[in-house]
């Protein structure tokens, strides 16, 4: 038979999503009657805002007329990626340095590709989890001895350090995986800690994968929603970012990410001309459907509706700040971005998850999912309909 490859057997527990999700399912068979409310998984909830599900709409009617057909995109329409940089980058990036996507997480999943075995990477503690399991799968990390992963360094972002890491420990030639606005944590590294990132990856050789899939969350205009507000950060950084969130494409599936052309291996060789070799290997495009969707949320009337969508987002947010406030949990995050992050000192996150969903049947995430440091913590989502919202913001009381 067919060997199993070995980077798989190295995970040490299943995906943490799943696992939510099969902890809800067997607590609805055991309790039929019981109304669950997701709190848990960055889920988005709301229809698609009708300009630019007007723009989906459009896209899939031109393809079924002769003049407005298309068929494989590769690196996708070349109208979209210079909105992109346009909306999002003020024009500082050519339409060969945007490279649009299926979605961020697939994203950094590829890009692993470019790097391989005995890569080095730094991830902030907690984080997304597909930043460690992605390099776990790419065999640039083993299994190890302890509970983290060998050739992964766990940067803890900690209420003491108020959520932004000490980057000493940054490896050199390696990758700093680096989330703002922060999920699990909802933290948003300001200008002056961008630039300390951006000068230690450039001190240590390292390069910085920047997931903005949360930067339209950003209210406080103080704030960077890009790597590339930093000065140097083009000589050191990918970014990748999501229609997801902000347009409610979750399911509808499309993203980008940002290689600039000055991004060279120590060898010397281009990154984004790998990246293009790896995209156009393996990847055959983003849906034409969506683009056409993409390009209806970049116009006026689409930016619009992003904000607006958000906004609704953000006060879910507030209202689940303010209620774990009120019965005495101390939360940070949910004010630039749609996760809150409880503290629950000296508890074990995967028993209060436990706790919350039995007391309130609500779900929840619990911290430690994201990495040693989420220990004690449990993150609520910000995605819901309000009245779910507001109903699982009366059933917590119950926990006060
Ligand atoms: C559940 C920091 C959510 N099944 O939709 P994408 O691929 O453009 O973006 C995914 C993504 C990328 N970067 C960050 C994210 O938080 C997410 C989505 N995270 C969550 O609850 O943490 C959805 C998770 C989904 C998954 O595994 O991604």
């Amino acid at each position: 038979m067919v060997h199993r490859n070995p980077c798989i057997a190295n995970l040490k527990a299943g995906y943490l999503f799943p696992e939510i999700a099969k902890r809800r399912r067997e607590y609805a068979q055991a309790h039929p009657d019981a109304k669950i409310i997701s709190l848990g998984v960055g889920n988005t909830t709301e229809p698609v805002m009708p300009h630019i599900n007007a723009g989906l709409v459009e896209g899939a009617r031109r393809l079924g007329t002769v003049e407005g057909y298309s068929g494989y995109q590769d690196e996708g329409l070349l109208e979209l990626r210079e909105k992109i940089s346009a909306v999002y980058y003020g024009g500082k990036f050519g339409a060969d340095e945007i490279f649009i996507s299926d979605g961020a997480k697939c994203d950094i999943g590829r890009l692993q590709l470019l790097f391989g075995a005995g890569t080095k990477a730094a991830v902030q503690d907690p984080s997304y989890p597909v930043y460690v399991d992605g390099s776990v799968l790419a065999g640039a990390a083993g299994a190890g001895s302890g509970a983290g992963y060998d050739g992964i360094v766990y940067l803890p972002c900690t209420a003491a350090n108020n959520f932004f890491p000490d980057l000493s420990p940054v490896p050199v030639n390696g990758l700093v995986y680096f989330c703002s606005p922060n999920n699990p944590t909802g933290a948003v590294a300001d200008r002056e800690q961008l630039a300390s990132l951006v000068d230690a990856a450039i001190k240590k050789g390292s390069l910085i994968i920047f997931d903005a899939a949360y930067s339209e969350f950003i209210r406080d205009t103080a704030l960077p929603k890009s790597i590339y507000e930093v000065e140097g950060a083009r000589e050191c950084a990918i970014e990748v970012n999501s229609f997801s969130k902000t347009a409610g494409f979750t399911g509808v599936r499309l993203g980008w990410s940002v290689v600039p052309a000055q991004l060279q291996y120590e060898s010397g060789e281009r990154i984004s001309a790998d990246w293009n070799r790896v995209c156009s290997t393996i990847f055959n495009g983003a849906s034409n459907i969506a683009q056409a969707g993409g390009l209806a949320a970049l116009d006026g009337e689409g930016q619009k509706e992003i904000r607006s969508l958000t906004d609704f987002y953000l006060g879910n947010a507030h209202i689940i700040r303010s209620a774990l406030q009120k019965i005495g949990i101390h939360c940070t995050g949910g004010d630039n971005s749609p996760y809150i992050w409880s503290h629950f000192p000296d508890r074990d996150s995967w028993e209060v998850f436990s706790e919350i969903l039995e007391k309130c049947q609500v779900v929840t995430t619990p911290g430690a999912g994201f990495g040693p440091a989420g220990g004690g913590y449990v993150r609520f989502s910000a995605f819901g309909h309000r009245n779910d919202v507001e109903e699982a913001c009366r059933r917590l009381e119950q926990l006060g």
